[in-house]
């Protein structure tokens, strides 16, 4: 590739939360991402591609402390399930940040003390709700009088009041300077729609913003005042800067920053469009070119979110089909922009139809005949016929129009015209009937040259498609005889007759396994199959399995923890003493159901502190549709016999 004036390239995901594993929805965005990336490289820009997770805050230690963990413990473990399902979504960022890497933390605390000692930053007192599911703070006032807890409008889970010391940020200061660069830059919202959203809530005015908390230690110190950490989405934001070397590899960051694509999903638009763009005027860094906002994957008219349970299991997709056919389906079915519906029957028919078909045949189909008719070696072609010029005009023009179509992220339109020019390549070999010619000498030339053309269409087919469908593409290439990879050639170095006479065709296999309605529908159906599966299942040895003290416990009382949803408390007799446990089965078990009753539990796990009551030790039960089923003990077996 070419040298070192190169214009720049830089597009972020937003960083997940590890509290629990990736889905579905994350997939989408980070898909998306590594899309623009390789299309960007194939367009001869200089990219940086970033992702990551965010590992701080009251919703990771709350889901640390249900599973008797520390949070980094959690993050820990949770974040290679990330790593592992991009590797396996071919999906290739060239950082991936962690906001509990030290450089984050530096870099944080070093803008975040000059916001302080410039006067953007004052103290203050917060009174209001607190949603911990969204890690976001409601906007209605609080009368006197107030509710301890109220339902979050945008997760429809319980906020509950909070009353603490805080730092502000002066966010109202920056109402006109946010208006006047919406107005400079119509682009910097996309799509437009969303645009418009943004600008009408900042003319409704900007309230100061809480950025620090008090009660919630798992987070960056505030500068100078450690009592106070920073709240979890203003150390989230700044991953951006701080994962393309601020401040600790500034030629780096000078390179990249600002970048050109935040992609996000339009259930954080406004910290991306109206508070990150303010904290960066404050800092004084450049503004981004674009946040680009995505509609949502939703399953059975819900969004499809881990906490709704109507997630499936991404690894079972990947296990039968490999990377390509979700990459295909995720980018072509749904204009980025709009919400889309996930069902089975629309994957599976996106990969039978289009991928197999289509796509698979004509591949499947040119590459075999060229080893039927020439034993995988082409001729030198007759002189191009008007059909074969026309196709190879097509091809230009196509050339043109994907391109263009990619640099405009409109990744579903440039899906779509490819595939009308596959109809057009399959049309043409129905026409030309090659199969027909083989065998005939005084045709061979004609032979040669309809299959030029068709695997010239193929050759450049797979080029325009690498970046939504590389591995795949990869294949292609290399079957096709060439000596390089889609990825080392410069889409402007693509050329319809790029194909060396003389070189080899290798023996294609199936691109894309088509598999029948009722064995996918059998395999998602399976039992835990709609579930992402908490973790990988590894083998334990019997020894590791007897560090596990189990023993049968009798329930002598249950209770409620106040404010919460499902967690009981319980007092068990477990034999030799009485503990405490909490368990989160509250949502299927009424406390007075269970006292009494006998069941298993692990008492020589760790002890942890749940909602301010210490458990030591687990219940055991079974999950099923999201609830806990607990496997009670009937007839008179003593409370600490031992289970094995
Ligand atoms: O919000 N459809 O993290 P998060 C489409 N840590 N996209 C979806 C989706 C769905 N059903 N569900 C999730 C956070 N997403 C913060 C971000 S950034 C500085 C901090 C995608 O783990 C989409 O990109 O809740 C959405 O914005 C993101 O996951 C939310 O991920």
């Amino acid at each position: 590739m070419s040298g070192t004036s190169r214009p720049k390239f830089y597009v972020t995901t937003p960083i997940y939360y590890v509290n629990d594993v990736p889905h579905i929805g994350h997939a989408y965005t980070t898909i998306i991402a590594d899309v623009l990336a390789r299309a960007r490289k194939l367009a001869d820009r200089d990219v940086f591609f970033l992702t990551g997770t965010d590992e701080h805050g009251q919703k990771v230690q709350r889901a640390s402390a249900e599973r008797g963990l520390k949070p980094r413990e959690l993050a820990d473990r949770v974040v290679v399930r990330f790593q592992d399902l991009w590797r396996d979504l071919s999906i290739e960022p060239d950082f991936f940040i962690r906001t509990t890497m030290p450089a984050h933390k530096r870099g944080v605390q070093k803008i975040f003390k000059k916001l302080k000692e410039q006067g953007d930053i004052y103290q203050g007192t917060y009174r209001g709700w607190y949603c911990v599911s969204d890690e976001c703070y409601l906007s209605e006032d609080v009368p006197e009088e107030a509710d301890r807890t109220k339902i979050c409008p945008d997760c429809g889970k319980t906020a509950h009041l909070l009353s603490e010391k805080c730092y502000y940020f002066r966010l109202s200061a920056y109402r006109e300077r946010l208006l006047d660069f919406y107005a400079r830059r119509p682009d910097f919202v996309r799509p437009e729609s969303r645009m418009n959203e943004v600008v009408s809530f900042v003319r409704g005015g900007l309230k100061d913003l809480v950025i620090t908390r008090t009660t919630v230690s798992w987070g960056i110190p505030f500068p100078d005042d450690p009592d106070h950490t920073i709240y979890v989405w203003f150390d989230a934001l700044h991953n951006y800067v701080t994962g393309v070397g601020f401040d600790e590899n500034l030629e780096l960051f000078r390179k990249y920053w600002p970048a050109d694509i935040h992609l996000i999903g339009k259930d954080i638009l406004r910290f991306h469009a109206v508070f990150w763009p303010a904290f960066l005027m404050a800092a004084g860094f450049d503004l981004p070119h674009c946040v680009f906002s995505h509609g949502w994957w939703m399953m059975g008219g819900a969004k499809m979110s881990k906490s709704r349970r109507n997630v499936f299991d991404v690894n079972l997709i990947l296990k039968m089909f490999g990377p390509d056919p979700l990459r295909y389906f995720l980018i072509r079915e749904i204009p980025i922009g709009q919400d889309g519906n996930y069902s089975d029957e629309s994957f599976l028919h996106r990969v039978n139809s289009d991928l197999a078909n289509d796509l698979g045949n004509l591949v499947q189909r040119t590459l075999t005949l060229i080893r039927k008719a020439f034993g995988g070696v082409l001729p030198d072609p007759d002189p191009e016929t008007e059909a074969d010029a026309k196709l190879r005009g097509e091809f230009g023009a196509l050339k043109e129009r994907v391109t263009a179509l990619y640099e405009e992220v409109a990744l579903t339109r440039a899906l779509e015209d490819v595939w009308a020019y596959i109809f057009s390549v399959n049309k043409y070999l129905a026409d030309e009937e090659p199969w027909k010619m083989i065998g005939d000498a005084s045709r061979r030339g004609r032979l040669a040259r309809v299959l030029t053309q068709a695997a010239s269409a193929v050759r450049g087919i797979s080029h325009l498609l690498f970046p939504v469908i590389p591995g795949s593409m990869r294949k292609v290439w290399a079957w096709l005889g060439e000596e390089k990879r889609p990825e080392d050639v410069l889409f402007r170095d693509l050329e319809f007759g790029g194909l060396v006479p003389g070189r080899n065709i290798q023996e294609p296999t199936p691109l894309f396994p088509r598999v029948a309605l009722k064995d996918f529908l059998a395999a998602m159906t399976e039992p835990g199959a709609k579930e992402t599966k908490e973790e990988a299942m590894e083998q334990v040895s019997y020894d590791e399995f007897k560090k596990m003290d189990l023993r049968v416990a009798h329930i002598l009382k249950a209770e409620r923890v106040p404010n919460t949803d499902k967690l009981l408390k319980l007092e068990v007799d477990i034999g030799t003493e009485t503990r405490t446990l909490v368990a989160g089965v509250g949502d299927v078990y009424a406390p007075e159901d269970l006292a009494g009753k006998r069941l298993a539990v692990i008492v020589n796990l760790k002890p942890a502190v749940i909602r301010g009551v210490e458990s030591k030790g687990m219940i055991l039960a079974a999950e099923w549709q999201g609830k806990a089923k607990i496997a009670f003990y009937d007839g008179d077996v003593p409370a600490g016999s031992k289970i094995k």
